[in-house]
């Protein structure tokens, strides 16, 4: 049980919550001295820098763009005199780790950069009055965090982040920051799960609360009229001729939960949930009893100017152009991302691969190239820092169920992209993470994780932990690409006819596939980066994918290109994309559109 809550902040008649979003200050400190010169107390020499952003993208230096190392932010907010409750400030995310001080008293720290970060700030704030917060936070990587990777220290002594992973190390305070004032006693949590019977429906729910008063539930319809209600912390609602929630057809409840002390309305909470069930039967992924086949794309928090802070413009424009392409899920590729996207897919009916950022669990220079060919790699899970990235790995997907519970559009948790899994010390790792996350998900839903080339068929030892495979293959791309694809679709088939001969009765869903293009450049006949090619290896890829009936899935490698580190591979980042950076189709995108349109929702 984490010591905060998580719920996602609410106004109403007893909780308050303010944005603190907007221009706050900022200064890195590559010396590490700010704690020994005192900015906890208010920045010294501080510049003007946008929350909710990733610091990157405004600088027009290398040196403050790539920074690597400790940085600082501060604003002040006001608490209003008559505020008696519980207060706590809530940063959707700080990456990748913080300390956070108000009035210049040190508050709390936390590891990771993709999820809530709660600060009970009641004691340290001063009523009727400013009250200044700063963050002390740190982007370094290293094997002990997640995503893993290094820092190299140039000969200057300046720090440059190694990601062991294929996307900028953007950072900074990249979502909302909320200051949310809740009575004393206060509901801290909450989850429910479905039973489906016939035209009904049993809605089973527990609440946790801070106190001893009696605790009232009511669903109401989307109209608003009360659908069931009941008494007590833990109950079952019986929902008559329930609305489900179905994939694109989103259906929304609303679960009003109440604290009383008689007739006095002590807290309230309330969320928007969805009914409807998950469950891998066989080789198919069951929505509500019914199999559905998974069209979308692997994405990224990433666009021009923000790098990966979220914007409500962004978020709208990717789930319109999801929609125009006939897609229907995505995944949260390679982290948690802010809880606004599960919001957007609640109401739209997307359905989501939730995936913590275990990302990079394998030590080679380009980790997505050497893991697209299968090449080798020392074990990574070997070492003396893995108790500790497995403490951090843990913790982090114990913390994104607890955030990501009740959202309808989450059907599975992906607990790694591409980690080795060849070695036993890979498979006792992942048991321990696989087991902590069956323990936390009151639904029960399937637990997978994405992965790469050398975790084949007859090489990978955690396949078994998955309750359906995910794979990223790039047969075309970095294995016999261009002249060699049609090598490459013969070697793509037998590999699936391995897994085939498993007989392993699970679902398969490919979670990355792709090729690099960029979309200004055509050529016929084709050759590798140009348009025509992506045409062609999607095709090729399509085939393969239609040959198998276990294959319930096809997640393509990027919904939009993105920004990575610098290399020879990367042309200003990864351009997989099957939009542009800019959310314009690529004419690949076309190709999806037709074939996604024309399929039903199973194959
Ligand atoms: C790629 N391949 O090479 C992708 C990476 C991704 O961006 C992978 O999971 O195998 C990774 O992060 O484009």
């Amino acid at each position: 049980m984490l010591a905060q809550s998580q719920l996602y902040p609410v106004t109403n008649s007893v909780r308050t919550s303010m944005l603190l979003d907007g221009m706050w200050r900022f200064q890195f400190d590559p010396a590490s001295c700010g704690q020994a010169e005192g900015w906890e107390n208010g920045l010294p020499a501080s510049i003007s820098m946008p929350v909710p952003a990733s610091f990157s993208d405004f600088f027009t230096s290398h040196k403050e763009r790539d920074y690597c190392g400790d940085f600082w932010y501060q604003t002040s907010f006001y608490v209003p005199a008559d505020w008696n409750g519980s207060m706590y400030v809530r940063f959707g995310s700080i990456t990748h780790r913080a300390t956070v001080y108000c009035n210049g008293q040190e508050l709390c720290s936390h590891e990771g950069g993709f999820l809530p970060v709660v600060v009970p700030v009641t004691a340290a704030v001063k009523k009727g009055q400013e009250n200044v917060l700063v963050v002390k936070a740190n982007n370094e990587l290293s094997e002990k965090s997640l995503p893993c990777g290094s820092v190299k220290v140039l000969s200057d002594g300046r720090k440059l982040g190694k990601p062991y992973f294929d996307f900028f190390n953007y950072s900074g305070i990249q979502r909302s920051v909320y200051l949310v004032h809740i009575p004393q006693e206060a509901v801290t949590d909450f989850d429910t799960a479905y039973e489906l019977q016939g035209q009904d429906a049993l809605v089973h729910y527990s609440v946790t609360t801070s106190g001893d008063h009696p605790v009232s539930v009511r669903l109401l319809d989307a109209e608003g009229n009360v659908a069931a209600e009941g008494q007590g912390k833990t109950g079952t609602l019986a929902v008559a001729n329930a609305h489900l929630w179905q994939v694109r057809n989103a259906y929304l409840y609303r679960l009003v939960i109440s604290i009383h002390d008689g007739e006095k309305l002590i807290d309230q909470y309330s969320a928007k949930i969805g009914i409807r069930t998950v469950e891998i039967s066989g080789p198919r992924i069951l929505v509500n009893g019914k199999p559905v086949y998974l069209r979308g794309f692997g994405k990224h928090e990433d666009a021009d100017i923000i790098g990966r802070g979220f914007s409500w413009a962004v978020a709208k424009r990717d789930f319109e152009c999801m929609k125009w392409i006939g897609a229907n899920c995505f995944r949260t590729s390679h982290y948690p991302y802010a809880e606004e996207w599960y919001q957007l897919a609640d109401e739209e009916g997307f359905l989501i691969i939730d995936e913590v950022p275990g990302v990079g669990m394998m030590r080679s220079l380009w980790n997505f190239a050497a893991a697209g060919s299968g090449s080798k790699y020392t074990y990574f899970f070997e070492t003396d820092t893995v108790p500790q990235l497995k403490a951090n790995h843990i913790l982090q997907v114990e913390e994104m169920i607890q955030r990501d519970k009740n959202h309808p559009s989450v059907i599975a948790w992906s607990l790694f992209n591409e980690p080795e899994t060849t070695s036993t010390f890979a498979y006792d790792y992942f048991s321990e993470v696989f087991a902590a996350a069956r323990a936390l998900d009151p639904q029960k839903r399937p637990l997978t994780g994405a992965l790469e080339k050398s975790s084949g068929p007859d090489t990978c030892k955690c396949y078994p932990l998955c309750d359906f495979i995910c794979l990223n293959r790039y047969y075309g791309w970095y294995i016999c690409g261009g002249p060699e694809i049609d090598e490459a679709i013969q070697q793509f088939h037998e590999e699936m006819d391995q897994w085939a001969a498993l007989n392993l009765n699970k679902p398969f869903v490919f979670t990355e596939f792709g090729t690099d293009t960029l979309g200004s450049v055509h050529k016929l006949p084709s050759v590798m980066w140009t348009q025509e090619y992506q045409m062609e290896y999607m095709e090729l890829n399509f085939q393969v994918f239609d040959s198998y009936d276990f294959i319930q899935g096809e997640m393509a490698w990027n919904f939009a290109d993105f920004q990575a580190a610098e290399g020879t591979m990367r042309v200003d980042g990864n351009k997989k994309g099957i939009f542009t950076r800019q959310r314009q189709p690529k004419d690949v995108a076309f190709l999806f559109k037709k074939r996604w349109e024309e399929m039903k929702d199973a194959k």
